[in-house]
C-alpha cells in the first residue's frame, strides 16, 4: 500500500503525519475558518458515504496501477470503471475522460461545491477538478491558464468544456453588478452551437468551428470578462450534406420553432424538407434532436447577449436568404446560358437583403469581366451559375458567423476592469475520418496535428528536456514526434498546403488533378504521404485515382482532391460581391463592405488563413499554464455503456496516453523555482522565517529538512526543486494556509488587547 503524507501541527512545528492513500490524503490540519471546516466535514460525509465499493473500483490514477503496466492493464483499468460509470481517471493531473452517452447525475451544484477549494486528490477524478485546480492556481499566481480539451469527433470535448463553463460560473465569487458578464459567458454557447455546429454521422452536434474562450477573472477571481476566437466554420455544409448528416442547427430550429410572423416575414415554411439545403442528408427531420426547444433557448439567449430586433431582423434576414437561395433553379436557354424561369425566391432574397431583384438575378447568371478599358458581362452556363449561387450562400453564412462571434466579444468586453488573469477554453473539431474525406477533413485534421505537437512538446518533449538542464537523472521514455507529419502539411514552400496554394494562383489550367500531380512530385517520397501511383504496403484501402493518403498521429486518413482548388480560393465573383456591398441589410454591408475595401489585393487562400490563425493560437497556448483532459469514445455507435476494446486501444495509442503515464510515473508533479518556493512557504520553518539571507537552494534545503519532506518525494535541481506526488505539495500548502489563519489570529488578538 502506498501511502501519503499529511502535516499536523504538534507543539508548534509541522511534523509529518502518514495517512492511508486509499483513503485519499486528508489534510491533518484545519484552515481556521467555518466554512472550511464545514467544507471539510461534506468531504469526510462524501468519502463515508457515496464514495463507497464503487469509487473504488480500478484505480483513479494510473500511475497508481503496477509499475510495469502494459496497454491491456491501461484498458482493463479504464473499463472496469467505465462500467460503473466512472468516467473520468487521471494520469497525474492529466484528466482522461470517457464518453457515457449517457446522463449520470455528476454535474449538479452540490457536485461543484464538492469540488470548489479541494485539493486535486482528495476526491474522485472530475472534470470539476480540473476547473478548480486552474482556477485556484490562477488566483494564487496570478497567471493565465490554458485547459485543452483534446479527442476524436464525438468523444465529449464540447460537452467537458460546457462542463468547465458552468462550474466557473455556479462556483466563482460574483457580485450583482458583474452576473450579467457571467449570464453572457454561459449564454453565448447555445447561439454559437445553433450556428456552428451540425449532426454529421460521428456526432449529433458536432462543432464545425473550432473555439477557444479566454474567460477573464479580476484580481479577486470574479469572472469579469471574456473573449471568443472561431476557426474556419466548415461552410461546405451551408450547401452541401453528406447522407445522414445535417446542415447547422439554427436553420431547423428556426424552421421549427420561430413564430409564425418571423416565419411569415421570411416567407419561409415549417417543413425543413423543402429546402433543397437542408434535405441532401435525407435527415431533416432527426428525433433525436428538439429543434424546437433549443429555438427556445437560443432566442432567449439573444436577448441576454445584447442583439436588439434590429441585429435579429439582419441576422434571420440571411438565414432565409440562404434557405431560398438553395432552392433557385437554372434551366439552359437556346444559347446554352443559364436561366431563372421561377422568380419567386429571387423577389424573397431581394426583399430580405435589400437588393434590386434584376440586379440579383444578373449576377447570378452573369460574370462581369475587366476587359483592357471596360468591363464586360458575359452570360454564366447552368454549372457556373450553379457555383456562384452556392459560392454566395457559403460567403454570407460565413461572414456572418465572424460577425456573430464579434457581436458577442463586443457584449463580453468589460472596459472598467484591467487587471484581468484568464483561463482559456480550447474546444476546437476532433480528428476525423470518413469514408469519404476532402478539403475540410484536411483542415480539421492538421490541426488536431498541430494540437497534438503543442501536447507533445509542452508534456513529453519539454518535461524531458527541463530534467536534463536542471540535472536530475532521469531515464529517457520513447514518444511519437508528430512534427514530421506537421513539416509535411505546412511548411513553407515544400509543405502540402504551399503545393496547394502554388496550384491556386499559378496561370493556366490548374486543376484538382494537376495539384494531386505536384503532391507526387514534391512530396510522393515523403513516409506520411501515399497515392494510388505511390502504392502502399498491401491489404490497406486502394487509393482512388483522385486520392491522395495521410498517415496522421492518429491513423491514415484517404482525401479526395476533388474541390481542393476550389475550396482553397473560396472566390465570389465580383458582381455577387457588389450586389452584397450593396445591400441594405446591415449585417452584409458591415462584413461586405468593410472586408471588400481592406482586400483590394487578393486574400491569401483558406488554407493558408487557417494555418496562420493556428500559429497564432499555438502562441497564444505557449505562453499559459496548460491543464489537459483527453476524451476518448467509447463505441461508434453513440451508445451507452458499450466500450469498443478496439477502438479504445487504437484511442490510447495515438493520444500517447502510455507515454503519458510513463513520464508522469518516472517523472515529478510540480516543479517550483527556489525563489518562488521559499517566497511562498518560509514562515514554516523557523530558519528560513521571517527572511533568509543564503542562496535560494539552501534555503529550500533547510524548509524542506524542518517540515519533513521524505528523499523519495522530491529532487534539487539547479534551479527548482521538484516535487514527485502531488499530496506532498497539497499538505506543504495546507500546512501554510494554517500558519497563516494562526498568524491572522495572533494579530487579531494583538489588537484586541490594545
Ligand atoms: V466534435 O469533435 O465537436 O464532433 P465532441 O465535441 O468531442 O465532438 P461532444 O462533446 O459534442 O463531442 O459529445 C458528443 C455527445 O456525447 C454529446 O452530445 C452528448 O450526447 C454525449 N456526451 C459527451 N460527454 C458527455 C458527458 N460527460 N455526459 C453525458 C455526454 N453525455
Ligand atoms: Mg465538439
Amino acid at each position: 500500500m502506498c501511502e501519503a503524507q499529511g502535516h499536523q501541527l504538534v507543539g508548534g512545528k509541522f511534523q509529518v503525519a502518514q495517512v492511508d492513500s486509499c483513503s485519499p490524503a486528508l489534510p491533518l490540519c484545519g484552515m481556521g475558518s467555518k466554512k472550511e471546516e464545514a467544507r471539510r466535514k461534506r468531504i469526510h460525509l462524501h468519502m463515508e458515504g457515496t464514495l463507497t465499493a464503487r469509487d473504488k473500483v480500478g484505480v483513479q490514477d494510473f500511475v497508481l496501477l503496477d509499475a510495469h503496466t502494459s496497454e491491456s492493464a491501461f484498458v482493463d483499468n479504464l473499463r472496469q470503471r467505465f462500467s460503473k460509470n466512472l468516467i473520468y481517471t487521471y494520469i497525474g493531473t492529466l484528466l482522461v475522460s470517457v464518453n457515457p452517452y449517457q446522463e449520470l447525475g455528476i454535474y449538479t451544484v452540490s457536485q461543484m461545491e464538492l469540488y470548489q477549494g479541494v485539493n486535486f486528490f482528495e476526491l474522485p477524478p472530475h472534470v470539476y477538478a480540473i476547473a478548480d485546480n486552474a482556477y485556484r492556481t490562477m488566483c494564487s499566481e496570478l497567471n493565465n491558464h490554458f485547459i485543452l480539451i483534446s479527442g476524436e469527433s464525438g468523444a465529449g470535448k464540447t460537452e467537458a468544456s460546457k462542463k468547465i463553463l458552468q462550474y466557473f460560473a455556479v462556483t466563482c465569487p460574483m457580485t450583482g453588478s458583474l452576473q450579467i458578464a457571467r449570464d453572457r459567458l454561459l449564454l453565448s454557447t447555445p447561439v454559437l452551437e445553433a450556428f456552428g455546429n451540425a449532426k454529421t454521422l460521428q456526432n449529433d452536434n458536432s462543432s464545425r468551428f473550432g473555439k477557444y474562450m479566454d474567460i477573464q477573472f479580476d484580481f479577486q477571481g470574479v469572472p469579469v470578462g471574456g473573449h471568443i476566437i472561431g476557426y474556419l466554420i466548415e461552410k461546405s455544409r451551408v450547401v452541401y450534406q453528406n447522407e445522414g448528416e445535417r446542415n447547422f442547427h439554427v436553420f431547423y430550429q428556426l424552421l421549427a420553432g420561430g413564430e409564425a410572423e418571423r416565419l411569415a416575414y421570411l416567407g419561409l415554411q415549417r417543413d425543413p424538407q423543402l429546402y433543397k439545403y437542408l434535405s441532401q442528408g435525407h435527415c431533416a427531420k432527426d428525433t433525436s434532436i428538439n429543434d424546437k426547444n433549443d429555438w427556445k433557448a437560443v432566442s432567449s439567449a439573444f436577448s441576454v447577449i445584447d442583439f436588439n430586433d434590429a441585429d435579429l431582423e439582419s441576422l434571420f434576414g440571411i438565414i432565409g436568404s440562404v434557405l431560398h437561395l438553395g432552392n433557385i433553379c437554372f434551366e439552359e436557354d437556346e444559347q446554352g446560358c443559364a436561366i431563372i424561369p421561377d422568380t419567386h425566391e429571387i423577389k424573397w432574397i431581394a426583399k430580405l437583403l435589400g437588393v434590386h431583384p434584376s440586379v440579383l438575378l444578373e449576377a447570378l447568371t452573369h460574370r462581369k469581366i475587366e476587359a483592357k478599358t471596360e468591363e464586360v458581362i458575359c452570360p454564366l452556363t447552368v454549372a457556373l451559375s450553379v457555383y456562384a449561387r452556392d459560392a454566395m450562400a457559403k460567403a454570407m453564412y460565413g461572414r456572418t458567423f465572424t460577425w456573430l462571434v464579434n457581436k458577442i466579444n463586443s457584449s463580453l468586453v468589460n472596459k472598467d476592469f484591467t487587471q484581468k488573469t484568464g483561463i482559456g477554453l480550447l474546444d476546437i473539431y476532433g480528428f476525423e475520418v470518413f469514408d469519404k474525406n476532402g478539403f475540410e477533413q484536411f483542415c480539421i485534421n492538421y490541426c488536431n496535428e498541430k494540437l497534438q505537437q503543442l501536447l507533445t512538446e509542452r508534456t513529453l518533449q519539454a518535461e524531458q528536456a527541463e530534467y536534463e538542464a536542471e540535472g536530475i537523472q532521469w531515464e529517457p521514455i520513447q514518444y511519437f514526434n508528430n512534427k514530421i507529419i506537421c513539416d509535411l502539411v505546412e511548411e513553407r514552400h515544400k509543405g502540402i498546403i504551399s503545393i496547394l496554394d502554388e496550384e491556386c494562383i499559378r496561370p493556366g489550367p490548374a486543376t484538382d488533378f494537376s495539384f494531386l500531380e505536384k503532391l507526387e512530385e514534391k512530396v510522393g517520397n515523403h513516409a506520411h504521404f501515399q497515392t494510388r501511383k505511390l502504392a502502399g504496403p498491401k491489404g490497406r484501402r486502394r487509393i482512388g485515382w483522385m486520392e491522395f493518403r495521410l498517415l496522421h498521429y492518429a491513423g491514415e486518413v484517404t482525401y479526395c482532391t476533388k474541390g481542393f482548388l476550389e475550396k482553397n480560393n473560396d472566390l465570389l465573383y465580383r458582381h455577387l460581391k457588389e450586389v452584397l456591398c450593396s445591400s441594405k441589410n446591415s449585417i452584409l454591408r458591415e462584413c461586405f463592405l468593410v472586408t471588400e475595401l481592406e482586400n483590394r489585393r487578393r486574400p491569401p487562400t483558406v488554407a493558408t488563413q487557417f494555418k496562420n490563425s493556428l500559429s497564432s493560437l499555438l502562441e497564444i497556448l505557449i505562453s499559459k499554464e496548460p491543464s489537459y483532459i483527453r476524451c476518448i469514445k467509447p463505441n461508434a455507435r453513440k451508445e451507452p455503456s458499450k466500450f469498443d476494446d478496439f477502438l479504445i486501444r487504437h484511442q490510447i495509442k495515438y493520444l500517447g496516453l502510455m507515454e503519458h503515464l510513463r513520464v508522469r510515473r518516472a517523472g515529478f508533479a510540480y516543479r517550483r523555482k527556489y525563489e518562488h518556493f521559499l517566497q511562498r512557504y518560509k514562515s514554516l520553518c523557523p530558519d528560513t522565517w521571517p527572511h533568509w539571507h543564503g542562496p535560494p537552494g539552501e534555503g529550500v534545503e533547510r524548509l524542506i529538512r524542518y517540515i519533513g519532506y521524505k528523499p523519495e518525494e522530491y529532487k534539487l535541481g539547479k534551479t527548482k526543486i521538484f516535487i514527485r506526488f502531488p499530496r506532498t505539495l497539497f499538505a506543504t500548502e495546507d500546512a501554510f494556509e494554517f500558519s497563516k489563519h494562526q498568524l491572522v489570529a495572533r494579530i487579531q488578538a494583538t489588537y484586541k488587547g490594545c
